[in-house]
């Protein structure tokens, strides 16, 4: 069975009480059932939140040592990452996984310096702006390809 990993990125473990007009009222736990119940019996499904960067290319080096595109992929929504990090991006393109990138609000509509992503030329797409809807689109998308 092949290997989803969904990985979030820095304040995206306060999903539900940060911003909620901007991110949504979901939790993360919430967004991880939803998925769980929808593809659980399609994919092995791997959730993981970090609020460091370092911990973020760790988990992706590591899927990247122990799979090959055949049997892995990623969804990531790299929170404020996706516009500062050089490192999380080599990671993403060093994989050799196929990547999703996810956002749950559409950073084109939003302020100048979030409409630049650094890890988005790591990514075979983005979904951004489509709330919880864009990690089902990305796992659908993964699942089929
Ligand atoms: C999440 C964040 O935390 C922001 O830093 C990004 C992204 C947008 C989102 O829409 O999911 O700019």
């Amino acid at each position: 069975m092949k290997t989803i990993a969904i990985l979030n990125g820095p304040n995206l473990d306060r999903l539900g009480k940060r911003e909620p007009e901007i991110y949504g009222r979901a939790t993360l736990a919430d967004i991880e059932a939803a998925l769980r119940a929808e593809f659980g019996d399609k994919v092995k499904l791997e959730f993981f939140q970090s609020n460091h960067e370092g911990a973020l290319i760790d988990r992706i080096n590591a899927l990247a040592d122990a799979n090959d595109a055949k049997s892995a992929a990623i969804v990531i929504n790299p929170g404020g990452f996706t516009h500062t990090s050089v490192a999380l991006r080599d990671s993403l393109a060093g994989s050799s996984l196929p990547v999703v990138e996810v956002h749950l609000s559409n950073i084109h509509r939003r302020e100048a310096f979030r409409q630049h992503s650094y890890s988005a030329g790591a990514a075979v797409g983005v979904i951004t702006g489509l709330g919880v809807e864009g990690y089902f689109a990305a796992v659908r998308y993964l699942l089929r390809s």
